[in-house]
């Protein structure tokens, strides 16, 4: 059951886009239309990550995607996102996994790293031959990663890592991890690691019993005294600065993504109210409450189109400041959801069933509204911004 998706642009958003954008896009489409869509019900249900679909991802340049070299597809900011906009749309959890590997794990190795390390891993996790997760929460510090536990001990040519992370994404499938930590011979200062996991200490937990993101894999760490060598340092981090960089990236992706999912909502009641006939035999499209509906949606959709491609823009243009990413990722995530319970209120009971992309979207979008900075904590970071007064 289910629709083809049609394709969303009412705005003709498009035009605004150049042909290697298009391109770009049109790839993540078909690759999403052809792999992902026909087996994602069944991965959602059984809790399944599509972990055969990782090699031809790595193929078509889609991890790491808007880094240069090292096997990177060097695309710009603007098809990155429109990446991630058709990922999402197939769905959300399938879209965490490129973002933690991509933004979360190749960029602070890219960024951070040295020239050996770059060399070692990115060519790696581009072909998805590794994959990688990000630890930064931990049980007792999600919003207030700065409050960490996790510490880390200069012993000789090797640093010393013991705490607890939560809430991982791909923590139980990744190769390596980045793991923050507070260096105690340093004054506490946040620093970014390498930890392979296979290391004696290391052990990874699957969360079990997840609503939400059933198609990506999320588990708890436990670092009990794993040694890892002196040149596993990420030598360009220090402080909450750094994470909070990676962060960036990844919340300018979710933008786009949440776009994806509230297309694949939208369209899906679109094409459903047009064929549902009700009362006078006339499809209950014809209906003033209905359309109005849809007009919602599709006007809050068209303002996160234009509001990410103005931020990946800017991205492109090296100035896209730290807020207005949050303005994005608060924005559009809540537009999303909106637009999921709108459109699970047009197909009416077929809404709750696993026939229609909805109520899937749905459920995993009350994750992404969480991660990554909750909805509060972005209005917060917002009103910093504007008022000068941090009010955390
Ligand atoms: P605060 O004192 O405000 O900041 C510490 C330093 O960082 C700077 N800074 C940033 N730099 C770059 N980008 C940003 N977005 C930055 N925000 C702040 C700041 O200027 C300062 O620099 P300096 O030089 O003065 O040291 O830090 P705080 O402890 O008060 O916390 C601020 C807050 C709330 C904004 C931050 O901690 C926060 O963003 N909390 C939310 C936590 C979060 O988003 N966690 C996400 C974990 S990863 C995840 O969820 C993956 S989900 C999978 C997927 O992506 O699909
Ligand atoms: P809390 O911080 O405890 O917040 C609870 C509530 O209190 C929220 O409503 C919040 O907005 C509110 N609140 C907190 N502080 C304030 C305040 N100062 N003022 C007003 N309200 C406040 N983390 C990683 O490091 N790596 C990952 O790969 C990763 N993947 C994830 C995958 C999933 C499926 C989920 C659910 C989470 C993931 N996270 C990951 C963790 C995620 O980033 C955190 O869940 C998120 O930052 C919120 O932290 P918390 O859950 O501890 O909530």
């Amino acid at each position: 059951m289910g629709f083809k998706f049609q394709g969303v642009d009412f705005i003709k958003f498009d035009s605004l886009l150049n042909e290697d954008e298009l391109m770009v896009r049109d790839t993540a489409r078909a690759f999403v239309e052809d792999n992902l869509i026909p087996i994602i019900e069944d991965c959602f249900r059984e809790g399944r990550f599509p972990r055969e679909l990782v090699p031809m991802m790595g193929e078509l340049g889609f991890f790491g995607a808007n880094l240069q070299g090292y096997g990177c597809a060097g695309m710009s900011n603007v098809e990155y996102g429109l990446v991630m906009q058709e990922f999402e749309r197939g769905d959300s959890g399938f879209r965490s996994f490129v973002s933690v590997q991509s933004a979360l794990v190749m960029y602070p190795i890219y960024t951070f790293g040295t020239e050996e390390q770059k060399r070692k891993w990115l060519p790696e996790l581009a072909a998805g031959r590794k994959l990688g997760c990000f630890g930064l929460t931990e049980p007792g510090f999600g919003s207030n990663p700065g409050g960490m536990t996790t510490r880390a001990t200069r012993d000789g040519d090797e640093y010393v890592l013991t705490g607890e992370k939560m809430w991982i994404t791909s923590g139980t499938i990744a190769d390596v991890a980045i793991i923050w930590a507070k260096v105690t011979d340093e004054e506490d200062r946040v620093r970014g690691f390498l930890v392979e996991t296979d290391r004696p200490g290391f052990r990874a937990d699957e969360v079990h019993g997840k609503w939400s993101l059933r198609a990506s894999v999320t588990a708890g760490l436990a670092l009990q005294e794993v040694r890892i060598p002196v040149t596993n340092l990420l030598p360009g981090t220090g402080g909450l600065k750094s994470p909070l960089m990676c962060l960036n990236q990844a919340r300018y992706g979710i933008s786009w993504g949440a776009i994806g999912a509230a297309m694949s909502c939208y369209d899906t009641a679109l094409q459903y109210a047009k064929m549902r006939k009700q009362f006078r035999n006339e499809p209950i499209a014809s209906h003033q409450l209905i359309q109005e509906k849809l007009v919602w949606m599709i006007s809050e959709i068209s303002k996160a189109q234009l509001l990410s491609l103005h931020a990946g823009r800017m991205k492109d243009a090296g100035t896209l400041g730290h807020e207005v990413i949050s303005l994005a990722k608060r924005n559009n995530v809540w537009m999303a959801l909106e637009c999921a319970r709108i459109a699970r209120q047009i197909l009416g009971g077929n809404g709750i069933t696993e026939d229609y992309p909805i109520m899937r979207h749905m459920m995993n979008l009350e994750s992404v509204i969480t991660y990554e900075g909750t909805h509060d904590i972005h209005a917060l970071i917002m009103g910093q911004a504007i008022t000068g007064i941090p009010s955390f």
